[in-house]
């Protein structure tokens, strides 16, 4: 960790979402300063009140029938700043950033500290979907992708892009919880320099990595195209999880295959049929547009990644079946959206995709009552 005049460089975390929480909260317990920043001031004086505590709920640490009573892990001592204070020049500049807002929502919250980023920060990205960073580049930092054409070299923060497959949820009534309800695993990479970039990484950079590796959340390190990889099979997983029990209104688990019929029909008609054509249309698009990757993203290696998030995130609400619960916009645009648009542009037909994209941004608009 970075100490500067004396002091330690919090770890900012930028999104208090059930998985923006969760990270703080380990990251606070793993022994680092952790500052969350909130959209307003009356969030951070809240925060405050309590003792600038985060409640982790293991959910997924108890037998199934007992729903009631678990225990929570408190992570105590992190301090907040609201963001809604436009012109916070004041602030410091940030070392390290934990962007763990919504796809949707990156840009919006990113414009918020863009200002207080320097060459010299790093910035990890945990959003579902894809695209993200090529978009952030795109609107702050449009001399980066110049620069990859050999342009002038950019004084960009270093970005680090991470997935994760942790099921976790928040309930609407409890303020700086989050309930972690499966235990899944988080793979990063640091995003290599730029052409014509110095080589040698900012501290930042190693540093943050090594505060996400040390997480007890199973995080590895990955190289640059086998995080790329795991994107590909992880928005694979999101394309199907996610719009599915978002339109159904169930947790992830009453869409596995595996699950006995008596307790899930939809899951029997998934293994019927459902899960294996959504997939094989998501291989077929990534066959066109990652032909080098083909043995890895085969129809059937697909459905065998989606299976998987599916069992070790049975009991997990999937984050945009609690967005449309909620009445929020969703990341179906960075999800089937995506593979939407992958599969024009490669002359590869979507219709699962096109249907699941459509329904949801109508059932977005029919509000969370369904009027
Ligand atoms: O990423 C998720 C999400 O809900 O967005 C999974 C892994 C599917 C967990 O629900």
């Amino acid at each position: 960790m970075v100490v500067l005049a004396g002091r330690q460089q919090p770890i900012h975390v930028l999104g208090a979402g059930a998985v923006g929480l969760l990270f703080a909260s380990h990251l606070r317990r793993s022994g680092h300063p952790v500052t969350v920043l909130l959209r307003s001031q009356s969030a951070a004086e809240r925060f405050c009140r309590r003792g600038g505590r985060i409640d982790v709920v293991d959910d997924w640490a108890r037998p199934p029938p007992a729903e009631s009573g678990a225990a929570a892990a408190a992570a105590d001592g992190i301090q907040a700043e609201a963001l809604a204070a436009q012109g916070d020049g004041g602030r410091g500049v940030i070392s390290h950033l934990l962007v763990a807002t919504k796809a949707q929502d990156t840009i919006r919250a990113f414009a918020a500290v863009r200002h207080r980023l320097g060459p010299q920060s790093t910035v990890a990205l945990l959003q579902n979907g894809m695209g993200v960073l090529d978009a952030i580049q795109a609107e702050f930092y449009p001399q980066s992708q110049s620069q990859s054409q050999g342009g002038p070299v950019a004084a960009t923060p270093t970005f680090i892009v991470g997935t994760t497959s942790h099921g976790c949820y928040r309930v609407p009534a409890e303020d700086f919880v989050t309930h972690h309800a499966s235990m899944g695993a988080c793979s990063f990479a640091v995003h290599p320099p730029l052409p014509g970039a110095p080589t040698t990484l900012p501290e930042s950079a190693q540093e943050m990595a090594d505060a996400l590796r040390r997480l007890p959340l199973a995080a590895v390190e990955a190289s640059w195209p086998d995080l790329h990889l795991q994107l590909l099979l992880k928005l694979a997983a999101n394309a199907v999880i996610n719009p599915t029990t978002a339109l159904v209104g169930c947790c992830n688990g009453h869409i596995w295959p595996d699950n006995p019929p008596a307790s899930s029909s939809l899951g029997a008609a998934a293994t019927a049929g459902y899960l294996p054509l959504a997939c094989a249309e998501i291989a077929a698009v990534y066959e066109r547009a990652y032909p080098d990757l083909r043995s890895k993203l085969a129809a059937a290696a697909v459905e065998q990644h989606v299976t998987h998030i599916l069992r070790v995130t049975a009991r997990n609400r999937s984050s945009m079946m609690q967005d449309i619960a909620a009445g929020r916009a969703t990341e179906v645009d960075w999800i089937n959206g995506h593979l939407v648009r992958l599969g024009e542009r490669h002359g590869v037909p979507t219709p699962i995709n096109t249907l699941l994209c459509a329904l949801v941004k109508l059932r977005e608009t029919s509000g969370p009552a369904g009027e």
